[in-house]
């Protein structure tokens, strides 16, 4: 089908210690993790969560693998109703992490965002994995998105950096336990993905 990268080379930019953002990552394979997320979403919808503060997320959400995201303490809970992690993501979280210096990792879970126009999300940490020494890979789709980086308070400065269709984050070390968010998604349309920005994170969950 379409190739959005047939000329632009993929290209590599360190963010913060243990985080490296693999530019343009994707290439090719963005009309087949597009496919992907559809065909999770038929299994599992995108539903919005409440939070525990009684809020609705502005961000929609879906998944597939071993375990399931719950928005409250849960965390985690191990999940046999969602379809597997396939092959082609496995492959791919475990291409990318290796790229970005985490030849070791090994995904069983991952997690869908879908953001429609002034969808959000606060700044927050990812701490309800049980091991930590894995990381965290991250892949958008569609729409930019403003992304905010801190430090491990929540009161520490960030740093903006746009995530672009393509792009891939890596996230270890150091970097695990930053505070991090994405700013109101502006509207537009892409090629792609329409109204939306999709992000997946890859993550070793139980
Ligand atoms: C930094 N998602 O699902 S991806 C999330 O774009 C999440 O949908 C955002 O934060 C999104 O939890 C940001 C980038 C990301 C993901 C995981 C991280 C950054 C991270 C874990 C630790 C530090
Ligand atoms: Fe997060």
């Amino acid at each position: 089908m379409f190739d959005f990268f047939q000329d632009e080379a993929p290209w590599q930019e360190p963010l913060a210690s243990g985080a490296v953002i693999l530019r343009r990552f994707v290439q090719g394979d963005d009309d087949a993790l597009f496919a992907e997320i559809n065909r999770i979403a038929m299994q599992s919808p995108f539903i919005h969560r409440i939070t525990p503060g009684g809020f609705k997320m502005s961000v929609a959400m879906t998944g597939c693998g071993a375990a399931q995201w719950l928005s409250g303490r849960e965390g985690y809970l191990a999940n046999t109703e969602s379809l597997p992690l396939s092959e082609r993501l496995t492959a791919f979280a475990r291409g990318a992490a290796t790229a970005a210096g985490y030849p070791d990792f090994v995904p069983d879970s991952c997690l869908i965002n879908r953001y429609a126009v002034d969808s959000k999300m606060t700044l927050h940490q990812d701490k309800n994995e049980r091991d930590l020494h894995q990381p965290i890979v991250s892949v958008s789709l569609g729409l930019p998105a403003v992304f905010l980086f801190g430090g491990l308070d929540r009161s520490d400065r960030t740093s903006k950096v746009l995530l672009e269709h393509g792009d891939v984050v890596v996230w270890g070390r150091e970097s695990r336990l930053c505070f991090h968010g994405i700013s109101p998604l502006k509207p537009g349309i892409h090629p792609l993905t329409g109204p939306y920005r999709f992000n997946i994170t890859f993550r070793k969950a139980l």
